[in-house]
């Protein structure tokens, strides 16, 4: 069966890789993801200076899903421009992804981490867990300009990684805002900023950064993720490829993602819990599900969603 994609122009050997932030932020773990069935290595997002992140603990899981507050841990986009080449040897695509900590830092880091050559830049603009930090994703003017300013210097295939928006004018606001940009791909969604989840028994909160607040992911925001998906497809009619992100547990989550008009999918909260063979596991299910509806490849069932 063949999972391979194609985003931007890049070739991805499978349509399934890690999500930015899971299992990506020390040398060891991507070669380890290197090594593994993943179809390309995500890098952590990274800010000027190397950070630790927020205090522990930081990350719960629960059934359902998971919330995470990690305030962007990360060993400095010097580390990562160095560990580039070594990345590419896998013969896979590498994406790095650029965050920063203001406006300014994006650029700065764009423009050398592009030096280093990565195969994509996925530019995050929907971190949800640095206390004062509001996302940008959710200010459109603030989007463009940064987009505006990162675009210049980067000349690999670019991608915005957006928090996830829950109503329809939102979409089309910021789908302007993308395509006055200049933006290659999306990647949708980012967790699912601030919510609380609270442990009846210690009747307490779960993760200690900002008051128990913190990112959603997982089963639990698998819908939003596909509506997300799903407007970005139809506001740009399939012309901006889009990696689905959020609630891919098993292969047919992939599918659904695909139906929406996913090119592929990345996989946070269940990677984080089985470690790097989940890859090879969404294979085998993604392939099952593939012959069982007798398709042999992904743009067999890209955006086919039927409405009624
Ligand atoms: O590091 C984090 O706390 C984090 C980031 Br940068 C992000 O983009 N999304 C997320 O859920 N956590």
């Amino acid at each position: 069966m063949d999972l391979s994609t194609t985003i931007a122009g890049v070739r991805f050997p499978s349509c399934f890789m890690n999500a930015s932030g899971a299992l990506c932020v020390t040398r060891d773990e991507l070669l380890a993801l290197g090594r593994s069935h993943a179809g390309a290595i995500v890098t952590k997002s990274m800010t000027v200076e190397p950070r630790d992140g927020n205090p522990t603990p930081r990350y719960y899981a629960f059934p359902g899903g998971s919330i995470n507050s990690m305030g962007l841990p990360n060993l400095g986009y010097q580390a990562y421009a160095a560990l580039i080449p070594e990345l590419k040897e896998f013969g896979k695509p590498v994406i790095a992804s650029v965050a920063g900590l203001c406006e300014d830092d994006f650029p700065t880091i764009a423009a050398i981490i592009n030096a280093a050559k990565p195969d994509l830049i996925e530019v995050n603009l929907s971190c949800p867990n640095i206390p004062g930090k509001p996302q940008i994703g959710y200010d459109a003017e603030a989007s463009e300009r940064l987009l505006k300013r990162v675009r210049k210097v980067i000349t690999v295939p670019m991608g915005v990684k957006l928090p996830p928006y829950f109503d329809p004018a939102h979409h089309t606001a910021m789908g302007e805002v993308i395509g006055r940009c200049g933006v290659d791909f999306l990647n949708l969604i980012n967790s699912v900023g601030n919510g609380l989840v609270v442990d009846p028994e210690r009747e307490a909160v779960v993760i200690k950064p900002k008051g128990g607040f913190g990112g959603l992911g997982g089963t639990i925001i698998k819908p939003v993720a596909l509506a997300n998906v799903r407007a970005f497809w139809k506001i740009f009619e399939g012309r901006i490829p889009i990696i689905g992100t959020g609630g891919v547990v098993h292969g047919v989550d992939a599918f659904e993602h695909l139906l929406c008009g996913a090119s592929a999918v990345q996989i946070g909260t269940v990677l984080v819990e089985e470690g790097v063979s989940v890859f090879g596991r969404l294979e085998t299910e993604l392939a099952a599900q593939f012959s069982k509806k007798g398709y042999a490849k992904l743009e067999d069932c890209r955006g086919k969603l039927q409405e009624l």
